[in-house]
């Protein structure tokens, strides 16, 4: 072709991504310009990597000011600790947060579980980086950081786990992102921390490990009716209930809830089992309590206590639920979304199959696991079926090859 049409159709390409928005797949990921992305400390898309480190000098020069917003827009830190500024964050990301296709399921995010996800031991203020509208200071914007140590590899680093990246819907495609991602940035750096860790259903430069869902029915009559789950092909509804039914009882003797006194037993359990993961979090004792003590209806953590009150096994889930829009009957769809199952006596399938249990008795309609740790050793068999999403995670500023989901030892909220 000649070389002008060539540059047209690079032209047009490049418009068409934009409005498309980030890629959902690899393959058109190498399409992509990614005009801000590339200008960051990440490993480009197609990049072969071999080396562990950081991509960048440790001590960047770190603005003083905060990035500019685009006129009529002003920062605002949010104190969460105020049920009004916890309200509006809560409002912020239930109408823009959750990408729904198709305008049926929304996700519900509490005012008691976003305090839970964004004031871990170590948080900070700063790093709960609000826009608002100057006129009015309606919060239109929104992303946070958390304090984590993270061991990559061989290497142990302290760094923020980023989340809650939102704009509001009436603000997109504007490159309002950029800006709080720079901004959270600076804010991170200001305390001395290089690296990140986060995670996108989108194909970004560059996924260190790339972690697909699995679902367990456990309404399926529900889940069917929702549209959330379909039937396969030479199903009735009845079979796909009998197909799915689980047993009355659980297995296991000596399984309960944790309790506060079981967290030293499960910070041994987890310490240990993760050590061999090639992605883990570190935690402490202060943040097993925060992470795993059970909060009702948004952080559950069941544990095994054998003779003696030797705690041998631990399995823990968080709560999501979404409001159902424009259906007659049902109004929200309960989910438990798998994090730490440790086993060292209980047979992990058995352990799982335990807390399905539970959680159908519980009245959730699904239970929902990575493919990260051990777990594809009970997906199949305990009746998971691979859903269409993946999850992307990415490191800020590290370099290392990539991990398959199975060297993964970290779950991501
Ligand atoms: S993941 C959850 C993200 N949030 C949602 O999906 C909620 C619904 N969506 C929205 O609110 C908007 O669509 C968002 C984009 C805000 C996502 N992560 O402003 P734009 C890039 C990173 O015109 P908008 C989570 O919370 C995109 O490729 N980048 O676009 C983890 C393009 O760049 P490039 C993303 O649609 C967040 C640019 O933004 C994402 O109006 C981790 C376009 O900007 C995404 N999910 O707004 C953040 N989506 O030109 C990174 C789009 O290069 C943290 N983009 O293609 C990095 C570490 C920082 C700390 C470092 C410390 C040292």
């Amino acid at each position: 072709l000649p070389e002008e049409k060539q540059q047209e159709i690079q032209r047009a390409l490049h418009l068409f991504s934009l409005s498309q928005g980030p890629p959902k797949s690899l393959k058109e990921a190498h399409k992509h310009k990614f005009s801000f992305w590339n200008s960051q400390p990440v490993p480009k898309i197609g990049e072969e990597v071999r080396t562990h480190g950081p991509i960048q000098s440790e001590k960047p020069n770190i603005r003083q000011e905060s990035y500019s917003l685009p006129e009529g827009f002003c920062w605002d830190s949010l104190d969460l600790d105020t049920a009004e500024q916890l309200g509006e964050l809560c409002t912020l990301l239930n109408e823009n947060y959750t990408a729904e296709d198709d305008n049926t399921l929304r996700f519900y995010y509490s005012p008691e579980f976003l305090l839970w996800a964004l004031c871990p031991p170590g948080w900070q203020p700063e790093w709960h980086c609000g826009v608002r509208v100057n006129s009015n200071k309606k919060l239109v914007g929104f992303i946070s950081a958390v304090p984590a140590t993270v061991k990559i590899y061989d290497v142990e680093k302290k760094m923020v786990e980023v989340n809650f990246l939102c704009v509001h819907k009436k603000l997109r495609s504007k490159r309002m992102a950029p800006v709080l991602i720079r901004e959270i940035t600076r804010r991170v750096q200001q305390q001395g921390l290089y690296q990140a860790l986060y995670s996108a259903s989108v194909v970004l430069p560059t996924p260190v490990t790339s972690c697909r869902h699995w679902f367990r029915s456990l309404n399926p009559r529900k889940l069917i009716e929702l549209n959330f789950s379909s039937l396969p092909h030479h199903m009735n509804l009845q079979r796909a209930c009998k197909l799915n039914r689980l047993p009355e009882m659980t297995k296991t003797a000596g399984l309960r809830l944790m309790t506060l006194a079981d967290v030293p037993k499960v910070y041994d359990l987890l310490r240990e089992y993760l050590k061999d993961f090639h992605l883990l979090p570190i935690l402490n004792k202060e943040d097993t309590q925060h992470w795993f003590l059970p909060r009702d209806g948004i952080i559950d953590t069941y544990v095994v206590e054998g003779l003696g009150g030797v705690i041998t096994d631990m399995v823990s889930f968080y709560t999501m639920t979404s409001t159902v829009l424009n259906h007659l009957i049902h109004r929200s769809l309960k989910s438990a979304h798998a994090l730490y199952t440790v086993t060292t006596v209980t047979p992990l399938q058995q352990l799982m199959e335990d807390v399905l249990v539970i959680a159908k008795a519980r009245r959730y309609d699904v239970f929902i696991a990575l493919d990260v740790m051990r777990n594809k050793e009970f997906l199949e068999p305990l009746k998971f079926t691979q859903g269409d999403n993946t999850t992307h995670y990415y490191l800020y500023n590290w370099t290392c090859p990539n991990i398959t989901p199975d060297k993964v030892g970290m779950v991501l909220k």
